[in-house]
């Protein structure tokens, strides 16, 4: 391809199971009345708003595809199975049938080994992909028409602080942004992910029981509020700054990494996100929050 490839989206694309649960897609075997529709309202807020945008490849990172030495990413065109949540089984086992852009994958693992990263491609096709990585992509994108690029969250125990981490992420990110301009390619990146993450250890007999829902205390929720204005504003220089407190206050999933790749990876935009929506679910605080590359 000649023309140069670009970002021209990048969304934090928030994955509890359950709205995949509460919207009932013929994939998932478990099925729900309804449940958490702020949250599921904002993902068809988020879908509408991306019909006008001409796009070949959905990029995602998932917490939940944690690895321990180096990122990982998807490598084989294809994988078929059945994804069943190891907490929320009763909610997720949702059967996925799904394609990589293996092309694309490769030349970001490349790119972010010249950066001096470690990386790997996943090239075992009985790979079992993970909740997080499937329900931001089937909230986001429920057609299941569009190639994928699937990448993994380093555990390592050298990140003893989220300021180490954030500097791999950054490369992590510039690495991505190299890979897709040379690729031709036009992307949207999903930073899969919560915000704040303190939540309940039981749930009502009806999952979706929403009378039971709400924000785990008032302290996350203010730390939510927070980072959403921040995120409003485009003030995204001082979101990095205070992620580390913001992360280490909430136990926020940021700890994973796909919030800083994200917006490294589109040159830290200044741009306003459009906020879809925010809600708890099992009391964690979530956001879908699309930010546009102009
Ligand atoms: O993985 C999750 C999550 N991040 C938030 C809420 C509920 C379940 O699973
Ligand atoms: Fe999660």
């Amino acid at each position: 391809m000649s023309q140069k490839g670009q970002i021209v989206a990048g969304v934090l694309a928030p994955h509890p199971p359950h709205l995949v649960y509460g919207e009932n897609p013929p994939q998932n075997e478990p099925r729900s009345e309804c449940g958490w529709e702020n949250l599921r309202w904002a993902y068809e807020r988020l879908r509408e708003s991306l019909k006008d945008v001409d796009y070949d490849v959905l990029l995602v990172q998932s917490p939940h595809w944690r690895t321990q030495i180096a990122t990982h990413f998807l490598g084989c065109s294809l994988f078929k199975s059945k994804s069943v949540d190891p907490i929320f089984p009763h909610l997720f086992r949702f059967n996925y049938d799904l394609k990589v852009d293996v092309s694309l994958a490769k030349a970001i693992c490349v790119q972010a080994q010249k950066q001096g990263l470690l990386t790997q491609m996943m090239e075992n096709p009985d790979f079992r992909i993970d909740y997080g990585t499937i329900t931001s992509l089937h909230m986001t994108r429920p057609e299941w028409d569009k190639p994928i690029v699937g990448i993994s969250s380093v555990g390592r125990a050298a990140y003893f602080s989220m300021d180490v981490m954030q500097e791999e992420m950054i490369k992590l990110g510039e690495a991505t942004r190299l890979a897709i301009e040379e690729s031709g390619k036009r992307c949207v990146l999903l930073a899969s992910h919560s915000l704040s993450h303190r939540h309940f250890i039981d749930e009502p007999e009806v999952p979706e029981d929403m009378s039971r829902e709400h924000i785990y205390h008032h302290g996350q929720y203010l730390w939510d509020m927070k980072m959403i204005d921040l995120m409003k504003k485009g003030e995204t220089q001082t979101i990095f700054d205070i992620l580390t407190d913001f992360t280490e206050q909430t136990i926020s999933e940021c700890d994973a990494g796909g919030l800083m790749w994200m917006l490294s990876a589109m040159g830290k935009p200044k741009t306003s996100a459009k906020i879809h929506g925010y809600g708890s679910v099992i009391g964690t605080g979530n956001v879908v929050a699309e930010w546009r590359m102009p």
